[in-house]
């Protein structure tokens, strides 16, 4: 099964997604997420000029060997840009492989490992009162977990509020610059355990709770927040503090038994070795389309096995469909699932990724279609024309800049 064309689709169904899709001797196609937010045409880029012309006349079977040849044949290795290509090459491939043998890509990696992935939705509001009638709406819909993001009175603007329905989670803004946010650490450590303590109050004690703090705290700060929750048990405190220096974390450790979930800007398994091998996090949060693949990320939940951390990948409405269903294969199929973020997309990128994975009481349940199960719809994407679009900044009050 030889590779004849690989083409990178660009397309803006209410977001900006990149897309490859490869093409086979044998007519067959599979389809891969290139998409780094608000980086995308780097990765369009990168892949139109330096790896599609590489792929032509490959095996398309030899996934792990093209793996090796795109990761140790460009000499310069990691980061988002290139791991994010890598990983759409491995993902179309195993699209091919899986309809090429008539199978679903979770068979190819061993079969189910349970019957259904738990996924967890974004509540949130500008008040705790307002999150708190969202986290109403997605128990109604049969989530089991809930992730609350609340506004910091005295602050313009929070990360993680006020997008509960499908489309941009944040502040996805069309334009040249990023939009510019307050921080105050001081605002943000006085409101997250009263909002915790209010929806513990409200919903009791089963539903699971996270919280995403997106790399805004020091490790003390982010041990004292850990200590404050521990009475309203969360599920997970999401990357409490940055994981450049994975060390960190070994203090974070020292300080708190909250458990710690990290990853979503980790794009290897060099980036999360000491953290797992030293038992620092209980989650890994890397995902198919930033971590080089199903062939890397495996590895990665693999290694993070042996150390009893769990998976729970990022899943933000910034990962086209086609990263969710390959996210999907790989969590019914592995033993260390954790949980699965679930943001659903909006109609029209739902129009352009046409998939059969579906969600049911809190669960969702992969394709049992050969490959990855969706695909993408080329004639409608092409009228979605790419918009420059940025994540927000952060500020502390003063003016010095701050992570978002
Ligand atoms: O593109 C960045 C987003 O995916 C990120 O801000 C979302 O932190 C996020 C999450 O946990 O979903
Ligand atoms: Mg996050």
């Amino acid at each position: 099964m030889k590779i004849v064309d690989a083409k990178v689709i660009v397309t803006c169904p209410g977001r900006n997604f990149v897309t490859l899709k490869v093409t086979t001797d044998s007519g067959l196609t599979g389809i891969g997420d290139a998409t780094l937010n608000g980086r995308e045409l780097a990765v369009a880029s990168y892949l139109r000029d330096h790896i599609a012309p590489l792929l032509i006349g490959r095996d398309a079977h030899r996934i792990s060997d093209t793996w090796q040849y795109l990761y140790k044949g460009a000499y310069w290795r990691r980061g988002p840009v290139t791991m994010t290509a890598i990983a759409a090459v491995d993902v179309a491939l195993w699209d091919l492989k899986g309809k090429a043998a008539g199978l679903p890509v979770h068979q190819l990696l061993g079969g189910r490992a349970r019957d259904r992935v738990m996924v967890y939705g974004h509540a949130g509001g500008e008040t705790i009162d307002d999150t708190l009638d969202d986290v109403r709406r997605f128990v109604d819909a049969g989530y089991r977990a809930v992730r609350v993001q609340c506004g910091v009175p005295g602050l313009p603007s929070t990360y993680g509020v006020g997008h509960g329905g499908p489309g941009p989670y944040e502040p996805a803004e069309a334009g040249a610059a990023p939009t510019e946010s307050v921080w105050s650490t001081t605002k943000y450590l006085d409101v997250v355990p009263r909002l915790f303590a209010a929806v513990r109050e409200r919903f009791g004690p089963e539903l699971e709770l996270l919280h995403d703090v997106h790399h805004r705290l020091t490790p003390m700060e982010a041990a004292r927040l850990g200590e404050s929750l521990l009475p309203y048990r969360p599920f997970w405190i999401e990357d409490p503090t940055p994981a450049e220096n994975q060390g960190a974390f070994g203090l974070l450790r020292s300080h708190t038994t909250a458990p710690i979930a990290v990853g979503e800007v980790l794009t290897s398994i060099w980036d999360c070795q000491d953290l797992i091998t030293n038992q620092w996090i209980d989650f890994i949060r890397t995902t198919v389309v930033h971590a080089g693949g199903i062939t890397h990320l495996k590895r990665i939940f693999d290694l993070a096995d042996l150390y009893q951390v769990r998976s729970g990948s990022h899943g933000a409405t910034d990962l086209s469909p086609v990263s969710m269903a390959a996210a999907l294969h790989v969590d019914v199929a592995i033993s260390n699932f954790g949980i699965q973020e679930y943001m659903p997309h909006t109609a029209e990128t739902d129009d352009v990724f046409p998939h059969t994975w579906w969600f049911s009481d809190g669960y969702l349940h992969p394709s049992e279609e050969p490959g990855l199960g969706v695909e993408i719809d080329e004639t409608l994407a092409e009228r979605f024309e790419y918009r420059p679009a940025y994540l927000p900044v952060n500020r502390l009050e003063d003016g010095t800049l701050h992570s978002w």
